[in-house]
């Protein structure tokens, strides 16, 4: 009885693992009739469907890639390809959740090597900087808060995972990041006191993907040297995180320093991370001008693209 129950189950599963020929062509990155040639000359297994069409196995697929030196960039995943090409499937309309789940488990091994391979697999399956930021970066953080006040995940953990995210975001600078010559310069960082960097790192990422020059401060940055720096580099815009446990207290006590050292200003001022609408409704009165907040990046990316 337990035997047969076990048969249908592997063969459920071996059912789900079948592809067509259309789909083992754009994953070896060939025309279809190649496909079908390597199968007609039997050198790739093939079944048919009741209709005729090609449906191979994916782990045959891959026995193939390997056997034949192909290049393939879902081999460096063995021994679980099947999972980075269905999460990569996913991530094509637009859903980054299975992609995501893979990234963090990479993250809590410990394994960097995946973590960028998972990365780059993602934009080559149309992931930009900005989804990539707000769809795998954000949700692991938010995972690793949440596990962290769980016990779930230790101190150590916490402090080691959130460093691998800082490598990742420095790997899609160096990837993607470009200066043009004409570079509107931003300042990105982050108040007195805030010493959550994470955010104000993935604006300057997403900033350096749309060709900005960003002058990074990072944590805890009087208004004096926000103000300072933004003059000396004559930055257009000034990009501030702000992070729970800090709240609209630091949000406004910041935005008055500026007002007062700066009360002339011509640049935008554009605050981020935890705080609420009804808190920017507050400081906007407070602040006496329309200060921009996101809580999210592709909203961010939408209003740049705006203000370019
Ligand atoms: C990593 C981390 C740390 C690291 C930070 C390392 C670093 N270099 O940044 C360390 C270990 C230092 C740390 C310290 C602390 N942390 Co901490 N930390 C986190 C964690 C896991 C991630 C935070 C993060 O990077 N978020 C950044 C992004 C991903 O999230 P976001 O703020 O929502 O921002 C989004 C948008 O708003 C936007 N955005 C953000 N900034 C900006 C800026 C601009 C201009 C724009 C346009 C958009 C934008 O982009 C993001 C993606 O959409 C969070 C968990 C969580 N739920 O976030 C806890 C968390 C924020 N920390 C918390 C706490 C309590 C602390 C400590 C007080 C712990 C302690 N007892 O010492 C200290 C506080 C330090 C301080 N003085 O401020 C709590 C806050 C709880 C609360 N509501 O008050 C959290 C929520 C964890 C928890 N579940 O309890 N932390």
């Amino acid at each position: 009885m337990s035997a047969g129950w076990a048969e249908v189950a592997m063969e459920a599963l071996a059912e789900s693992t079948w592809i067509s020929s259309r789909q083992a062509a754009d994953i070896l990155g060939v025309h279809e009739s190649s496909v079908k040639r390597w199968c007609n000359a039997s050198r790739l297994n093939v079944s048919r469907t009741s209709g005729g069409h090609r449906r191979i196995q994916f782990s045959d697929l891959m026995n193939f890639v390997r056997s034949e030196g192909l290049e393939c960039a879902l081999s460096d995943f063995a021994p679980d390809e099947f999972s980075v090409w269905q999460a990569g499937e996913l991530a094509q309309h637009g859903d980054l959740s299975a992609m995501a789940d893979l990234f963090f488990q990479a993250l809590f091994d410990g394994d960097v090597d995946r973590q960028e391979r998972l990365l780059a697999y993602a934009a080559t399956q149309g992931s930009t900087v900005v989804d990539i930021l707000q769809y795998i970066f954000a949700p692991a953080l938010r995972r690793i808060g949440s596990s962290w006040a769980a016990s779930t995940l230790d101190t150590g953990d916490e402090h080691r995972m959130s460093g691998h995210i800082l490598d990742c975001i420095a790997w899609l600078r160096r990837t993607f990041g470009r200066e043009d010559e004409e570079s509107r310069r931003a300042i990105v960082g982050c108040p007195t006191g805030e010493t959550h960097t994470i955010g104000a790192e993935m604006v300057r990422a997403l900033l350096e993907s749309r060709g900005w020059r960003v002058v990074f401060l990072g944590a805890d940055t009087p208004a004096e040297d926000l103000v300072h720096q933004r003059e000396k580099f004559d930055a257009s815009l000034m990009c501030l995180s702000v992070v729970p446990p800090r709240d609209v207290a630091t949000a406004s006590r910041v935005l008055e320093s500026i007002n007062r050292l700066d009360p002339d200003k011509q640049y935008d001022i554009v605050l981020g991370g935890g705080l609420r609408p009804k808190d920017m409704t507050l400081l906007n009165e407070r602040a006496g001008q329309v200060v921009e907040w996101f809580d999210s990046l592709p909203a961010f990316d939408r209003w740049l693209a705006v203000a370019e």
